[in-house]
């Protein structure tokens, strides 16, 4: 793998509402397979997800989750995958790195249940925080950024403060990994600030993972001449062309639905960096 290669997060949501992928995966069973296939198709690490996080979801009961997300879990890290939980709830990170995650990817850095933080602590978890504002149902009407240096210089400030959370709660520097959760409380032009700023996350000094695979900003860059947004599922070549532009930035990690076509242009990327004198 070539110095500047990310590693890929591939998405297995185990839910039957997701606005990417939703119910293509909602066994057990069928999660697991899907795990099995994105390894094949190159995935470093498996995120397993048991809530959709699509705008105006609805959450699942915590036990609900659970059935969802663990037996995936289990299973794919007893294969020897290294495995992620996209969770919000510390009752399932518990639960999910007693079975085998390493790590915890929470999609809201630690505000929708503080007592993660402590969990990620305790068990020495990689912990993903990603910049969010609020729940699905009420996350658009947070997309307001009319701060000097607008939406980048928010984004660091508030990931900064949770990273202070972390921190205080026991959280070595070395475990986290930012995330600036593009969609999350974004506009598309907020999406598109964040891509382009992304050195002013970086300088906070920590890894990055980004997380723009078949976001809704990618469906309404590929409107068709009536205005409607592309579908989720059509959105794979402009995703793989960020996949590119983001490894150039030496991003972290990349957390992407189709494996395949982010591993094949990470391989052509390596080889031209191999070439190029
Ligand atoms: N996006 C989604 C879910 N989990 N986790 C991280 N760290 N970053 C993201 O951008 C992110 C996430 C929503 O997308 P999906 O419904 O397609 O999985």
């Amino acid at each position: 793998m070539g110095s500047s290669s990310p590693l890929l997060m591939g998405v297995v949501n185990v839910t039957p509402d997701s606005f990417s992928d939703g119910g293509l995966w909602d066994s057990p069973a069928a999660a697991i397979d899907h795990g099995r296939d994105l390894l094949a198709e190159g995935a470093d690490i498996l995120d397993i997800g048991g809530e959709s996080t699509r705008p105006g979801a609805t959450r699942p009961l915590v036990e609900e989750e659970l059935s969802r997300v663990i037996p995936v879990i289990r299973e794919l890290s007893a294969g020897g995958a290294t495995v992620s939980v996209d969770t919000m709830r510390s009752e399932v990170a518990e639960q999910a790195v007693a079975s085998g995650a390493s790590i915890v990817n929470d999609v809201s850095g630690g505000l929708a249940d503080p007592r993660i933080l402590d969990v990620v602590a305790a068990t020495g978890a990689t912990y993903v925080c990603m910049h969010w504002r609020g729940h699905s149902d009420r996350m658009q009407a947070l997309a307001e950024y009319d701060e000097p240096g607008g939406v980048v210089a928010a984004v660091r400030g508030e990931l900064f403060r949770r990273v202070e959370d972390a921190r205080a709660a026991g959280i070595a520097n070395e475990q986290i990994v930012l995330d600036p959760g593009l969609g999350f409380a974004k506009k598309a032009e907020h999406n598109w600030a964040l891509l382009a700023g992304l050195p002013a996350l970086q300088s906070l000094g920590f890894r990055l993972l980004v997380g723009a695979s078949r976001k809704s900003f990618l469906g309404s860059l590929l409107a068709g001449s009536d205005g409607s947004p592309r579908a989720a599922l059509g959105r794979d070549a402009a995703t793989t062309a960020l996949t590119v532009l983001l490894a150039q930035q030496h991003v972290w990690g990349l957390r992407v639905h189709d494996v395949r076509s982010s591993r094949d242009a990470l391989r052509a990327l390596e080889r031209w960096e191999e070439a190029t004198p």
